[in-house]
């Protein structure tokens, strides 16, 4: 089982373009949606996240442009291109992320579980591993 999945979203497309629907507790969306916030206007080489949470659960969608979306669990990190609205990464709990490389017009929406509690976030990447087991003793 893979610590972050990519899911494919349905386009639902005719003659006048496409269309995509996200529905909470659905397959694609296993959880309450209690939040939605979108980034956008990234500055050139800025790195985003640099952080891990505790419990929230969150599907992020490069709605327009694009971004790296670097991943590590404390055990195996994985970075992946998020380059267009049909493309949404399942990230929940313990996973350090970082986002990086966005193109100029790149808009990151992220469907989340909870609302803001920044006790949620772990910023220090060495109390990161020491919650997912991989501390120093
Ligand atoms: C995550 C990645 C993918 C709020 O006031 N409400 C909110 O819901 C959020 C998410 C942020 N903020 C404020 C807090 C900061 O003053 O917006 C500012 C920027 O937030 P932050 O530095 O946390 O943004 P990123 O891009 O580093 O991280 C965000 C999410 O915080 C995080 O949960 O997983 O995007």
């Amino acid at each position: 089982m893979k610590f972050v999945e990519i899911v494919n979203l349905d386009i639902h497309g005719d003659h006048r373009g496409s269309l995509i629907s996200l529905e909470e507790n659905s397959m694609v969306v296993p959880f309450d949606i209690k939040r939605v916030y979108y980034i956008f206007d990234t500055k050139d080489d800025v790195i985003r996240g640099k952080h891990a949470h505790k419990e929230l659960e969150q599907l992020v969608i490069a709605i327009n442009g694009k971004c790296n979306f670097y991943v590590d669990n404390g055990f195996e990190k994985q970075t992946i291109k998020i380059d267009g609205p049909s493309k949404a990464i399942h990230i929940k709990g313990l996973v350090w992320r970082e986002m990086m490389d966005f193109s100029e017009d790149c808009v990151l929406m992220v469907l989340a579980s909870e609302h803001y509690n920044t006790a949620d976030y772990i910023y220090d990447y060495h109390e990161f591993l020491d919650e997912v087991g991989k501390g120093i003793k």
